[in-house]
Protein backbone atom coordinates (compact mmCIF):
# COMPACT_ATOMS: atom_id res chain seq x y z
CA UNK A 1 0.00 0.00 0.00
CA UNK A 2 1.52 3.42 -1.02
CA UNK A 3 0.73 5.79 1.75
CA UNK A 4 -1.18 9.28 1.18
CA UNK A 5 0.99 12.22 0.58
CA UNK A 6 1.01 13.91 3.98
CA UNK A 7 -1.42 17.17 3.67
CA UNK A 8 0.73 20.73 4.14
CA UNK A 9 -0.21 22.15 6.96
CA UNK A 10 -2.71 25.26 6.47
CA UNK A 11 -1.22 28.34 6.46
CA UNK A 12 -2.89 29.60 9.20
CA UNK A 13 -0.78 26.93 11.75
CA UNK A 14 1.82 27.26 9.32
CA UNK A 15 3.78 27.27 12.70
CA UNK A 16 3.49 24.30 13.76
CA UNK A 17 6.15 21.47 13.83
CA UNK A 18 4.88 19.37 10.33
CA UNK A 19 6.97 16.38 11.93
CA UNK A 20 4.37 16.65 15.03
CA UNK A 21 0.92 16.74 13.34
CA UNK A 22 -1.38 14.49 11.16
CA UNK A 23 -3.21 17.04 9.02
CA UNK A 24 -7.17 15.71 8.73
CA UNK A 25 -8.84 18.85 7.20
CA UNK A 26 -7.83 22.84 7.49
CA UNK A 27 -9.93 22.52 11.10
CA UNK A 28 -8.97 19.37 12.08
CA UNK A 29 -5.00 18.61 13.14
CA UNK A 30 -4.28 15.84 15.38
CA UNK A 31 -0.72 15.37 17.56
CA UNK A 32 0.84 12.43 15.85
CA UNK A 33 1.04 9.59 19.00
CA UNK A 34 5.05 9.49 18.25
CA UNK A 35 5.10 13.42 19.34
CA UNK A 36 3.78 12.26 22.66
CA UNK A 37 7.57 12.54 23.80
CA UNK A 38 9.12 13.39 26.56
CA UNK A 39 7.16 16.70 28.33
CA UNK A 40 4.87 16.49 30.02
CA UNK A 41 3.35 19.86 28.67
CA UNK A 42 1.99 19.56 25.18
CA UNK A 43 4.18 22.48 23.30
CA UNK A 44 1.89 24.49 20.87
CA UNK A 45 3.99 23.75 17.98
CA UNK A 46 2.58 20.17 18.47
CA UNK A 47 -1.11 20.35 19.97
CA UNK A 48 -3.92 19.39 18.00
CA UNK A 49 -6.23 21.96 16.33
CA UNK A 50 -9.85 21.80 15.75
CA UNK A 51 -12.38 24.83 14.65
CA UNK A 52 -15.76 24.95 14.06
CA UNK A 53 -15.80 28.29 12.17
CA UNK A 54 -12.97 29.59 10.32
CA UNK A 55 -10.36 31.19 12.88
CA UNK A 56 -11.23 35.17 13.08
CA UNK A 57 -8.72 37.73 10.69
CA UNK A 58 -5.43 37.81 12.48
CA UNK A 59 -5.97 41.54 13.20
CA UNK A 60 -7.83 40.54 16.28
CA UNK A 61 -4.15 39.90 17.80
CA UNK A 62 -2.87 42.79 16.64
CA UNK A 63 -3.62 44.57 20.23
CA UNK A 64 -4.44 42.40 22.35
CA UNK A 65 -5.04 44.34 25.19
CA UNK A 66 -7.85 46.13 23.38
CA UNK A 67 -9.82 42.96 23.34
CA UNK A 68 -13.37 43.38 25.14
CA UNK A 69 -15.40 40.65 26.82
CA UNK A 70 -19.18 41.61 27.98
CA UNK A 71 -20.35 40.33 31.23
CA UNK A 72 -24.13 39.60 31.50
CA UNK A 73 -25.86 37.97 33.83
CA UNK A 74 -23.99 39.50 37.13
CA UNK A 75 -25.26 41.92 39.47
CA UNK A 76 -23.56 44.93 37.61
CA UNK A 77 -22.90 43.89 33.90
CA UNK A 78 -19.98 45.68 31.85
CA UNK A 79 -17.39 45.26 29.21
CA UNK A 80 -13.95 44.53 30.30
CA UNK A 81 -10.72 44.80 27.80
CA UNK A 82 -7.73 42.74 28.14
CA UNK A 83 -5.38 45.30 29.29
CA UNK A 84 -8.11 45.85 32.61
CA UNK A 85 -8.52 41.86 33.02
CA UNK A 86 -4.66 41.39 33.79
CA UNK A 87 -5.18 43.77 36.59
CA UNK A 88 -8.03 41.80 38.38
CA UNK A 89 -6.14 38.16 39.40
CA UNK A 90 -3.85 35.87 37.84
CA UNK A 91 -4.17 31.87 38.27
CA UNK A 92 -2.39 29.36 36.35
CA UNK A 93 -3.99 25.50 35.80
CA UNK A 94 -2.62 22.84 34.21
CA UNK A 95 -5.24 20.82 31.94
CA UNK A 96 -6.30 18.67 29.50
CA UNK A 97 -7.78 20.20 26.42
CA UNK A 98 -9.63 17.23 24.91
CA UNK A 99 -11.63 17.12 21.90
CA UNK A 100 -15.18 15.26 22.68
CA UNK A 101 -14.18 13.49 19.71
CA UNK A 102 -11.04 12.25 20.68
CA UNK A 103 -10.90 8.58 20.12
CA UNK A 104 -13.78 8.88 17.83
CA UNK A 105 -11.92 6.79 14.86
CA UNK A 106 -11.55 4.30 17.63
CA UNK A 107 -15.28 3.10 17.83
CA UNK A 108 -16.27 -0.21 16.92
CA UNK A 109 -18.89 1.67 14.61
CA UNK A 110 -17.77 4.17 12.86
CA UNK A 111 -19.31 7.23 13.92
CA UNK A 112 -19.11 9.98 11.07
CA UNK A 113 -16.81 12.83 11.98
CA UNK A 114 -12.92 13.56 11.88
CA UNK A 115 -11.79 9.78 13.16
CA UNK A 116 -9.36 11.23 15.82
CA UNK A 117 -7.20 8.49 17.01
CA UNK A 118 -5.45 10.20 20.45
CA UNK A 119 -3.94 12.96 19.21
CA UNK A 120 -6.77 15.79 19.79
CA UNK A 121 -5.76 15.99 23.07
CA UNK A 122 -2.51 17.92 24.81
CA UNK A 123 -1.80 19.41 28.06
CA UNK A 124 -1.52 22.41 28.25
CA UNK A 125 -0.89 25.26 31.10
CA UNK A 126 -3.11 28.54 30.99
CA UNK A 127 -3.01 31.34 32.70
CA UNK A 128 -5.74 34.27 33.10
CA UNK A 129 -7.60 35.76 35.16
CA UNK A 130 -10.35 33.23 37.95
CA UNK A 131 -13.48 33.81 36.50
CA UNK A 132 -14.87 33.54 39.85
CA UNK A 133 -13.15 37.29 41.10
CA UNK A 134 -14.20 38.73 37.80
CA UNK A 135 -17.67 38.47 39.07
CA UNK A 136 -17.26 39.35 41.96
CA UNK A 137 -15.91 42.09 41.15
CA UNK A 138 -19.16 42.51 39.78
CA UNK A 139 -21.40 42.22 42.42
CA UNK A 140 -21.90 38.17 42.13
CA UNK A 141 -23.91 36.13 39.87
CA UNK A 142 -27.39 37.68 39.10
CA UNK A 143 -30.25 35.60 41.52
CA UNK A 144 -31.51 32.18 39.40
CA UNK A 145 -28.53 31.70 37.19
CA UNK A 146 -28.13 27.89 36.49
CA UNK A 147 -25.01 28.13 33.20
CA UNK A 148 -22.46 29.85 32.56
CA UNK A 149 -22.49 31.05 28.43
CA UNK A 150 -19.54 31.54 26.46
CA UNK A 151 -19.12 33.23 23.06
CA UNK A 152 -16.94 32.74 20.37
CA UNK A 153 -15.58 36.37 18.68
CA UNK A 154 -16.15 34.75 14.78
CA UNK A 155 -17.43 36.46 12.17
CA UNK A 156 -20.81 34.77 10.99
CA UNK A 157 -20.55 34.03 7.13
CA UNK A 158 -23.01 35.79 5.53
CA UNK A 159 -26.37 34.55 4.74
CA UNK A 160 -26.11 32.23 7.20
CA UNK A 161 -28.49 32.00 10.77
CA UNK A 162 -26.20 32.82 13.58
CA UNK A 163 -27.85 30.38 15.74
CA UNK A 164 -26.72 27.46 13.09
CA UNK A 165 -22.83 28.73 13.11
CA UNK A 166 -22.08 30.12 15.98
CA UNK A 167 -19.63 28.51 18.77
CA UNK A 168 -21.90 29.70 21.50
CA UNK A 169 -21.78 26.85 24.54
CA UNK A 170 -23.49 26.77 28.10
CA UNK A 171 -21.89 24.98 31.04
CA UNK A 172 -23.32 23.92 34.62
CA UNK A 173 -22.69 26.95 36.89
CA UNK A 174 -20.22 25.30 39.03
CA UNK A 175 -18.07 25.20 36.33
CA UNK A 176 -16.77 28.63 36.79
CA UNK A 177 -15.56 27.52 40.32
CA UNK A 178 -11.91 26.83 38.38
CA UNK A 179 -12.73 28.57 35.05
CA UNK A 180 -10.06 30.94 33.84
CA UNK A 181 -10.38 34.07 31.02
CA UNK A 182 -6.47 33.09 29.38
CA UNK A 183 -4.46 35.17 27.60
CA UNK A 184 -1.34 32.99 27.95
CA UNK A 185 -0.85 29.17 27.05
CA UNK A 186 2.31 27.58 28.16
CA UNK A 187 3.92 30.94 29.07
CA UNK A 188 3.20 32.92 25.82
CA UNK A 189 0.33 34.62 24.79
CA UNK A 190 -2.08 32.20 23.89
CA UNK A 191 -1.91 32.04 19.36
CA UNK A 192 -4.95 33.18 17.68
CA UNK A 193 -4.79 29.53 16.44
CA UNK A 194 -5.84 28.41 20.03
CA UNK A 195 -8.08 30.86 20.50
CA UNK A 196 -5.91 34.34 21.47
CA UNK A 197 -6.38 37.24 22.70
CA UNK A 198 -8.77 35.66 25.63
CA UNK A 199 -10.13 31.85 26.08
CA UNK A 200 -12.65 30.46 28.47
CA UNK A 201 -10.65 27.91 30.16
CA UNK A 202 -12.99 25.13 31.58
CA UNK A 203 -10.88 22.78 33.67
CA UNK A 204 -12.25 18.97 33.60
CA UNK A 205 -14.76 19.94 30.89
CA UNK A 206 -14.69 18.61 27.21
CA UNK A 207 -12.59 20.65 24.47
CA UNK A 208 -15.87 22.21 23.29
CA UNK A 209 -16.34 24.10 26.17
CA UNK A 210 -13.43 25.99 25.72
CA UNK A 211 -14.89 28.57 23.70
CA UNK A 212 -11.74 30.85 22.02
CA UNK A 213 -11.75 34.58 21.19
CA UNK A 214 -14.30 35.05 23.76
CA UNK A 215 -16.47 38.01 23.32
CA UNK A 216 -19.05 37.65 25.47
CA UNK A 217 -19.38 35.19 29.36
CA UNK A 218 -22.79 35.11 30.11
CA UNK A 219 -24.81 33.88 33.34
CA UNK A 220 -28.00 32.61 31.84
CA UNK A 221 -31.35 30.70 32.58
CA UNK A 222 -31.03 28.31 30.33
CA UNK A 223 -28.74 26.71 28.09
CA UNK A 224 -27.96 28.62 24.66
CA UNK A 225 -30.47 27.89 21.80
CA UNK A 226 -27.03 27.91 19.56
CA UNK A 227 -26.87 24.03 17.17
CA UNK A 228 -23.88 23.50 18.84
CA UNK A 229 -25.38 23.22 22.29
CA UNK A 230 -28.62 22.70 21.62
CA UNK A 231 -28.14 19.62 19.29
CA UNK A 232 -24.79 19.42 18.26
CA UNK A 233 -22.04 17.22 20.89
CA UNK A 234 -24.95 15.46 22.34
CA UNK A 235 -24.57 11.99 23.66
CA UNK A 236 -27.15 10.65 21.64
CA UNK A 237 -28.08 7.35 20.96
CA UNK A 238 -26.74 5.64 17.38
CA UNK A 239 -28.98 6.62 14.94
CA UNK A 240 -30.60 9.14 16.52
CA UNK A 241 -29.51 12.98 16.17
CA UNK A 242 -28.92 15.38 18.65
CA UNK A 243 -31.87 16.51 20.99
CA UNK A 244 -31.61 18.57 23.88
CA UNK A 245 -33.12 15.74 25.89
CA UNK A 246 -29.79 13.84 25.58
CA UNK A 247 -26.83 14.19 28.06
CA UNK A 248 -24.37 17.33 26.75
CA UNK A 249 -20.64 16.55 26.42
CA UNK A 250 -19.56 18.12 29.48
CA UNK A 251 -17.37 16.74 31.78
CA UNK A 252 -14.44 14.33 31.03
CA UNK A 253 -13.90 11.18 32.75
CA UNK A 254 -10.84 9.17 33.59
CA UNK A 255 -8.92 7.90 30.55
CA UNK A 256 -5.26 6.87 29.35
CA UNK A 257 -3.75 5.32 26.55
CA UNK A 258 -0.21 3.88 25.64
CA UNK A 259 1.85 5.88 23.44
CA UNK A 260 4.97 3.97 23.37
CA UNK A 261 5.67 0.94 22.32
CA UNK A 262 3.07 1.88 19.00
CA UNK A 263 1.92 -0.52 16.79
CA UNK A 264 3.59 1.45 13.65
CA UNK A 265 6.86 1.55 15.64
CA UNK A 266 7.16 -1.68 13.96
CA UNK A 267 7.88 -5.23 15.50
CA UNK A 268 9.32 -4.97 19.42
CA UNK A 269 12.69 -6.96 20.45
CA UNK A 270 12.60 -9.56 22.72
CA UNK A 271 13.47 -8.80 26.25
CA UNK A 272 12.90 -5.75 28.89
CA UNK A 273 10.45 -3.38 27.45
CA UNK A 274 9.20 -0.11 28.45
CA UNK A 275 5.09 0.94 28.24
CA UNK A 276 4.28 4.27 28.19
CA UNK A 277 1.57 6.29 28.23
CA UNK A 278 -0.41 9.59 29.61
CA UNK A 279 -3.07 9.25 32.00
CA UNK A 280 -5.93 11.69 33.43
CA UNK A 281 -8.75 11.43 35.76
CA UNK A 282 -10.71 14.12 33.40
CA UNK A 283 -13.01 16.16 35.86
CA UNK A 284 -11.30 13.92 39.18
CA UNK A 285 -7.43 14.19 40.07
CA UNK A 286 -5.74 11.01 39.48
CA UNK A 287 -5.06 8.28 41.62
CA UNK A 288 -3.26 5.79 39.64
CA UNK A 289 -2.81 3.91 36.17
CA UNK A 290 -2.40 -0.14 35.29
CA UNK A 291 -0.92 -1.73 32.65
CA UNK A 292 -2.35 -5.27 30.73
CA UNK A 293 -0.27 -6.92 28.36
CA UNK A 294 -2.88 -9.70 28.08
CA UNK A 295 -5.55 -8.07 27.10
CA UNK A 296 -7.37 -6.91 29.84
CA UNK A 297 -7.16 -10.67 31.79
CA UNK A 298 -4.64 -9.42 34.30
CA UNK A 299 -3.29 -5.91 35.50
CA UNK A 300 0.02 -4.44 36.51
CA UNK A 301 0.27 -1.05 38.28
CA UNK A 302 2.52 1.10 36.59
CA UNK A 303 4.73 3.86 37.98
CA UNK A 304 4.29 8.04 37.05
CA UNK A 305 7.61 9.55 36.03
CA UNK A 306 7.86 13.03 35.37
CA UNK A 307 5.84 16.04 37.51
CA UNK A 308 2.39 16.06 38.74
CA UNK A 309 1.00 19.34 37.38
CA UNK A 310 -2.31 19.12 39.62
CA UNK A 311 -5.89 18.01 39.49
CA UNK A 312 -6.42 18.89 36.00
CA UNK A 313 -3.27 17.57 33.97
CA UNK A 314 -2.15 14.52 32.54
CA UNK A 315 0.60 12.22 34.39
CA UNK A 316 3.05 10.27 32.13
CA UNK A 317 3.47 6.77 33.43
CA UNK A 318 5.86 3.76 32.45
CA UNK A 319 5.99 0.03 33.55
CA UNK A 320 9.14 -2.64 32.75
CA UNK A 321 7.88 -5.76 31.40
CA UNK A 322 9.72 -8.54 30.55
CA UNK A 323 8.63 -9.83 26.96
CA UNK A 324 8.89 -13.06 25.04
CA UNK A 325 8.71 -13.68 21.54
CA UNK A 326 5.27 -13.41 20.70
CA UNK A 327 1.60 -11.52 20.17
CA UNK A 328 0.44 -8.90 22.60
CA UNK A 329 -2.51 -7.08 23.21
CA UNK A 330 -1.37 -4.14 25.54
CA UNK A 331 -4.07 -2.12 27.34
CA UNK A 332 -3.67 0.77 30.24
CA UNK A 333 -6.33 2.09 32.26
CA UNK A 334 -6.71 4.96 34.76
CA UNK A 335 -8.45 5.28 38.03
CA UNK A 336 -9.28 8.65 39.77
CA UNK A 337 -9.38 9.55 43.22
CA UNK A 338 -13.01 8.78 43.65
CA UNK A 339 -12.15 5.13 42.67
CA UNK A 340 -14.14 5.85 39.27
CA UNK A 341 -12.15 3.14 36.68
CA UNK A 342 -11.51 4.06 33.10
CA UNK A 343 -14.32 2.54 31.28
CA UNK A 344 -14.14 -1.00 29.32
CA UNK A 345 -16.65 -0.07 26.73
CA UNK A 346 -17.80 3.56 26.10
CA UNK A 347 -21.03 4.39 24.87
CA UNK A 348 -21.83 4.83 21.70
CA UNK A 349 -23.62 7.42 20.27
CA UNK A 350 -24.28 9.19 17.14
CA UNK A 351 -21.78 12.06 17.23
CA UNK A 352 -19.00 9.45 18.73
CA UNK A 353 -17.75 11.81 21.82
CA UNK A 354 -16.62 10.33 25.02
CA UNK A 355 -14.85 7.30 23.68
CA UNK A 356 -12.62 6.56 26.96
CA UNK A 357 -13.28 2.55 26.48
CA UNK A 358 -9.63 1.09 27.31
CA UNK A 359 -10.37 -1.96 24.73
CA UNK A 360 -11.21 0.70 21.91
CA UNK A 361 -7.74 1.82 23.02
CA UNK A 362 -5.58 -1.63 23.39
CA UNK A 363 -3.28 -1.81 21.07
CA UNK A 364 -1.41 -4.82 19.61
CA UNK A 365 1.96 -4.88 19.29
CA UNK A 366 4.42 -8.28 17.93
CA UNK A 367 7.44 -9.21 19.95
CA UNK A 368 10.35 -10.98 17.88
N1 LIG B 1 -14.07 28.06 20.26
C1 LIG B 1 -14.43 28.77 19.18
N2 LIG B 1 -14.63 30.10 19.31
N3 LIG B 1 -14.59 28.20 17.96
C2 LIG B 1 -14.43 26.85 17.80
O1 LIG B 1 -14.61 26.39 16.70
N4 LIG B 1 -13.91 24.70 18.83
C3 LIG B 1 -13.99 23.97 20.07
C4 LIG B 1 -13.15 24.63 21.17
N5 LIG B 1 -13.45 26.05 21.26
C5 LIG B 1 -14.07 26.07 18.93
C6 LIG B 1 -13.88 26.75 20.16
C7 LIG B 1 -13.58 22.55 19.96
S1 LIG B 1 -14.70 21.42 19.40
C8 LIG B 1 -12.38 22.11 20.44
S2 LIG B 1 -12.03 20.45 20.55
C9 LIG B 1 -11.36 23.03 20.99
O2 LIG B 1 -11.78 24.41 20.88
C10 LIG B 1 -10.05 22.87 20.22
O3 LIG B 1 -9.09 23.73 20.73
P1 LIG B 1 -7.68 23.87 20.02
O4 LIG B 1 -7.02 25.03 20.65
O5 LIG B 1 -6.90 22.61 20.23
O6 LIG B 1 -7.90 24.04 18.53
MO1 LIG B 1 -13.93 19.36 20.02
O7 LIG B 1 -14.81 19.01 21.52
Amino acid sequence: VVPAAAKPLPAYVAWKDPTAMIVHTSSTLETKRSAFGTSVITPAEQLYIRNNLPAPDASIIADRDAWEVQIEGVKNPRNFNLKQLKGMGLETTAMVLQCSGNGRGLFPTKASGTAWAVGAAGCVVWSGVPVRDVVAALGGVADGMVYMTGTGGEKIPEGLDPKSVMVERSVPLKAMGDALLAWEMNGAPIPLAHGGPLRLIVPGYAGVNNVKYIKRLAFTLAQTEAAIQKTGYRLSPPGQKGDPSHPAVWEMAAKSWINSPAPDAGVVPAGMSLIKGVAFGGMQALKAVEVSIDGGASWLAAKFVGPDLGRYAWRQFVLSVKLAPGNYTIASRAIDVLGNLQSEVSMENTGGYNNTSWRDHALKISVV
